[in-house]
């Protein structure tokens, strides 16, 4: 399938879609979303793709939902589209594992994508932000929470109402990115981490993404349950037998539903 605003490489199981508008920085439009969303169900469907990374360029993960597209935008026209839920949010209702590998700005729109990936890995140049109060609104992709949740409320105001960027060191810190490595090493780094993740057997890995991320609607108790029961689920699959039989024996495991 064709894109204009992406590009979507495969190797071996892992797949690369990279936002490529940098003229605008990556500013997320409608198009490229619808792009984004298309790609993400097209590999969805991919037997052979065990693991997505989402990057963009070094200068600009995505520096936020672009403006001059929504700036004559009144209510309704927002509303009643709701494309941003549309097409943004095949990000979040994606089931195979998906790291953001972000170098640069990663603001706005753009830090609410990389939020909605699994886990973030960033280059050292990487800034984060939530400017939107500078330009008289709010984040609107879910921004306010998971960006509290991930580096708590005190942080979150204080990036939220300032419009302040977060350099890669405070957000690894702070907790928002799970490593942060030299920019000429980010994608060997993503493309490792991901490499290993799509060796796994891939019931395995989607079951345990849905699971940590329950977590987050859940009380303990019932997450605890959840998690149990989804333990106990993984001993109906032949790849719980061959992973703990390859121990055993010593040998590599060859998960049968990769
Ligand atoms: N939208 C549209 N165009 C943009 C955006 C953007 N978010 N960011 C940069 N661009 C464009 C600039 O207009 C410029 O274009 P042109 O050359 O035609 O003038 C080009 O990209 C290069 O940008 P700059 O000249 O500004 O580059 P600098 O290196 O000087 O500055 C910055 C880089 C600091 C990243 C600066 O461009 C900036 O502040 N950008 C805006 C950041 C921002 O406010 N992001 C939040 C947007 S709102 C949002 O994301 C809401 C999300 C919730 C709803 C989700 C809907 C999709």
């Amino acid at each position: 399938m064709a894109y204009e605003l992406i590009e979507l490489d495969r190797d071996g199981r892992v797949a690369t879609l990279r936002l490529n508008r940098p003229k605008a920085l990556n500013a997320l439009n409608a198009e490229m979303m619808s792009e984004v969303a298309r790609a993400l169900a097209e590999l969805e469907a991919d037997d052979g793709i065990g693991c997505v990374i989402l990057t963009g360029s070094d200068k600009a993960f995505a520096a936020g939902a672009d403006i001059k597209e929504m700036v004559d935008d009144n209510y309704l026209d927002i509303y009643k589209t709701d494309r941003f839920e549309q097409n943004h949010c095949s990000i979040e209702r994606f089931r195979k594992p998906i790291i953001a590998a972000v170098s640069g700005y990663a603001l706005g729109g753009g830090c609410e994508i990389a939020m909605m990936c699994d886990f973030i890995i960033a280059s050292n140049t990487a800034k984060f932000g939530q400017p939107e109060i500078n330009l008289g609104v709010i984040p609107g992709i879910g921004g306010t929470q998971r960006l509290a949740r991930a580096i708590g409320k005190a942080k979150a105001m204080d990036l939220c109402l300032t419009g302040r960027m977060m350099d890669a060191a405070e957000a690894e810190h702070s907790g928002l990115v799970a490593r942060v490595v030299p920019v000429d090493d980010l994608m060997d780094t993503a493309r490792g981490a991901a490499n290993k993740i799509a060796g796994h057997s891939q019931p395995a890995n989607m079951i345990l993404k849905e699971v940590i991320d329950a977590g987050y609607e859940l009380t303990l108790r019932e997450g605890i349950r959840f998690e149990r029961r989804m333990f106990q689920s993984l001993f109906a699959t032949e790849d719980q037998k061959e992973g703990m039989n390859a121990f055993i024996e010593k040998r590599k495991p060859h998960f049968k539903h990769r």
